[in-house]
């Protein structure tokens, strides 16, 4: 394996992707700044310029809302190619964004910049660190349930078709949005994007809230969908945990961070399916478990919780398929290694479980599948996500977060 080749290819994909001051997932399909991409490329982008990292992260807080929510999207500038786009969100700030969220990775990820140079970043880090607080308190203010947490639109979740939501997708009406032309199929192989269901059902949930008026409370009541997100209860619980080590380093006070990770660490009990055996997503509608594992449960490690019987379905899963954590069960019938959060395995998510994985003493596993990871990125290029079995890339070339992951973890 030509390591050197390979990551120059990496550098040159998310200079290829940079904006000036943010970089967009890929040219064409994503062509504005998402959030949780950005947190990643920002981890990738310090491993050869710490200055450019920080602006990433900054750039996506002044999309930041002043109730402290960071949106999925921030739209800096009109691009064609990609719908829905600001217009159809229609949030009335600058610079423009989407009305929703996306996993809250940007506290973690800000830990690993800042710990590449503290010299240089401390001033940065001093500086977002109020921003990431507010960020967190919007979550534990509006999106907490039971100390779990909850999306009520599947982009949120950054797995947007999961089969987590699949009973709760189910009850929520999708036939009155209208025409609308799609995008992303004109880029990518339809076979590998969402149904055109799930697409009314995604535009029936974003007209809810904007007829809303964004307004959080009037969405916690009435959203069509509220599910307890697994992989979000997860990710959010180790970006409070990182939050808190950047408090302690700032010389800041903890009460409040602590008080939100024991409720979290609450929130992660609730998310025990007893009858599966499994971390799994709720519908905090109807109350009913999904009866589904998918990645998101698998992120249980990087949250810092450890499970046998979690240990015994990743080494059932990983004995089945050679290519990394698929997003779905092969062992369920809606698997399908085509269909983006369905099947597929990505780069971004096997990198989060494998540090988790490493961290909580199982390294040959993580080793395993960083491994798998290298080898994927190596003979098939920088794609967003792969066939689990066979290895083939899916979706988009030239993806930014693959290449952020290349240059962090899997070389
Ligand atoms: C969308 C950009 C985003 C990712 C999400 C992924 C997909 C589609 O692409 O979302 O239109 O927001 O599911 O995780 O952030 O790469």
């Amino acid at each position: 394996m030509n390591y050197d080749k390979l990551d120059k290819q990496a550098r040159k994909i998310l200079q290829a992707n940079d904006r000036g001051l943010y970089t967009v997932p890929t040219k064409g399909l994503y062509p504005y700044q998402w959030n949780w991409d950005s947190a990643f490329c920002a981890w990738g982008i310090a491993t050869y310029d710490v200055r450019r990292a920080w602006a990433e992260l900054e750039t996506l807080f002044t999309g930041q809302w002043d109730n402290g929510m960071v949106p999925h999207i921030v739209f800096h500038k009109q691009a064609i190619g990609y719908f829905p786009g600001p217009d159809v969100w229609d949030v009335p700030r600058v610079p423009h964004t989407s009305g929703i969220t996306q996993p809250p990775i940007a506290a973690t990820m800000a830990r690993s910049v800042y710990e590449e140079d503290k010299h240089y970043g401390r001033v940065h880090m001093e500086l977002l660190y109020g921003r990431l607080v507010s960020w967190h308190r919007w979550f534990v203010k509006y999106r907490l349930h039971d100390g779990m947490v909850v999306i009520t639109h599947p982009w949120e979740s950054g797995r947007d078709n999961a089969v987590d939501w699949d009973g709760a997708m189910a009850n929520v009406d999708g036939s009155n949005v209208g025409e609308y032309t799609r995008r992303d199929t004109a880029h990518i192989d339809p076979e590998m994007r969402p149904k055109k269901e799930d697409y009314d059902r995604y535009l029936a949930m974003l007209y809810f809230s904007r007829d809303c008026g964004w307004d959080e409370v009037e969405i916690a009541k009435n959203s069509p969908l509220r599910v307890a997100d697994v992989g979000m209860t997860f990710l959010f619980l180790r970006a409070c945990r990182d939050l808190l080590h950047l408090a302690l380093e700032l010389d800041h006070k903890t009460d409040e961070i602590q008080g939100w990770i024991s409720t979290l660490k609450q929130g992660v009990e609730r998310h025990w399916n007893a009858e599966c055996g499994h971390y799994d997503s709720i519908d905090v509608r109807t109350g009913k478990f999904a009866n589904s594992l998918s990645s998101g449960s698998f992120l249980c490690w990087y949250a810092g919780v450890d499970h046998p019987e979690m240990l015994a379905h990743y080494e059932r899963i990983m004995g089945e398929v050679p290519f990394g954590v698929p997003s779905n069960d092969p062992a369920a019938d809606t698997f399908n290694p085509k269909r983006y959060w369905r099947g597929p395995t990505w780069s971004n998510v096997n990198a989060l479980i494998a540090i988790g994985l490493a961290e909580m003493h199982h390294i040959t596993k993580a080793e395993e599948l960083r491994k798998a990871t290298q080898s994927l990125i190596a003979e098939h290029g920088f794609y967003e996500y792969f066939d689990p079995y066979q290895g083939s890339p899916e979706g988009g070339d030239n993806f930014s977060w693959t290449a952020s992951i290349w240059l962090t973890w899997a070389s």
